[in-house]
């Protein structure tokens, strides 16, 4: 294990070397694991998708925040501990980053702190399933994720499949745009909706390869102030669900949670546990299949990237 400077960034002996010698790293968000997926699904989620990215050829790097530290690299007992529900880790977005080292606490991060973590160490990929964005009704309750104005401000390549489609897509977009993050289609002309294929919402730059992806990443990253950017696929095909069929679910767990107490970062969580229960396991199915699969693409475009760097062709 290697700490970097004054910040309390401990990154493991892998990823340490990985980055010395200029390997690929994709880093890992652990919200999904202790919050967004059910036990035992969640944790062996959080392990196909480390093994995806190694059969790649790149080194994962799973964050999270123990005892006082950031972690770049959890080990395999930190990972089994934010996947048990015993342990109850808290669930950190950037903001909660400061208090919960000083409180010494077990938490698991969302895309927001996951980037802030990989950018400390110079990391450019990170995998995960959906980002957070704009919900629904967002004009009221004033509930839009950080993972957005994160993604504004860390220059950090995202692979997910959009956005949930627990959110309000086309606004979640929008203020994508408005926050000058580029969203790149691998392969697809369309937003994906996380469970299903697409969203009917059409983006701006499509590429086809994991070898153009690294370009656009390099040429974002390249451009002076240059931030975020996603880089988005949809679910595996033979997963994906009926759009309208998920649009269902959504209208009775977003009308679950308005009639409980159920509100802020705890949201999330819940429509997406209402979904899996509704769904009879399909969203669950899915849901795993395209975190891999979007860990794994995170991999090839990590070392593609990381050849480019090199100065080789990607
Ligand atoms: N995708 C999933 N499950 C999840 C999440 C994404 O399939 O649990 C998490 C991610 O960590 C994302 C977070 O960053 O939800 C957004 O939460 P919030 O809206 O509270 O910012
Ligand atoms: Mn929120």
């Amino acid at each position: 294990m290697s700490s970097a400077g004054s910040v309390p960034l401990r990154i493991s002996d892998e990823v340490w070397a990985a980055l010395d010698s200029g390997q690929a790293v994709v880093a890992l968000e652990s919200s999904l694991i202790a919050h967004g997926l059910p036990a035992p699904q969640n944790l062996e989620t959080a392990n196909a998708a480390e093994q995806a990215v190694r059969a790649e050829g790149a080194v994962p790097a799973t964050t999270a925040i123990e005892d006082g530290w950031l972690l770049l690299g959890a080990a395999a007992a930190v990972i089994e501990r934010l996947a048990d529900p015993v342990a109850a880790p808290v669930k950190a977005g950037s903001r909660d980053l400061g208090p919960l080292i000083a409180a010494r606490r077990l938490a698991s991060t969302t895309v927001s702190a996951t980037i802030r973590i990989a950018h400390l160490a110079g990391v450019r990929l990170m995998a995960t399933g959906g980002i957070g964005g704009v919900h629904r009704g967002a004009a009221r309750s004033f509930d839009v994720s950080s993972d957005i104005d994160e993604l504004a401000a860390t220059p950090v390549a995202v692979v997910c499949s959009g956005a949930k489609s627990i959110l309000d897509l086309a606004a979640t977009l929008e203020l994508l745009e408005t926050r000058r993050v580029p969203v790149v289609g691998i392969g697809v002309d369309e937003l994906p909706a996380f469970y299903a294929t697409s969203s009917g919402l059409t983006l701006a730059h499509r590429v086809d390869t994991p070898q153009q992806a690294a370009a656009a990443v390099a040429a974002h990253l390249g451009l002076p102030g240059a931030a975020g950017l996603l880089l988005v696929q949809p679910p595996p095909v033979e997963l994906a669900l009926d759009a309208g069929e998920v649009e269902t679910w959504i209208a009775e767990a977003v009308a679950a949670a308005a009639a409980t107490a159920v509100r802020g970062a705890a949201v999330t969580p819940f429509i997406l546990a209402h979904i899996a229960g509704a769904s009879g396991g399909r969203a669950l199915a899915a849901n795993v299949g395209l975190i891999v699969n979007n860990a794994r693409m995170a991999a090839r475009v990590a070392v593609a990237d990381a050849r480019l760097r090199r100065g080789m062709s990607p």
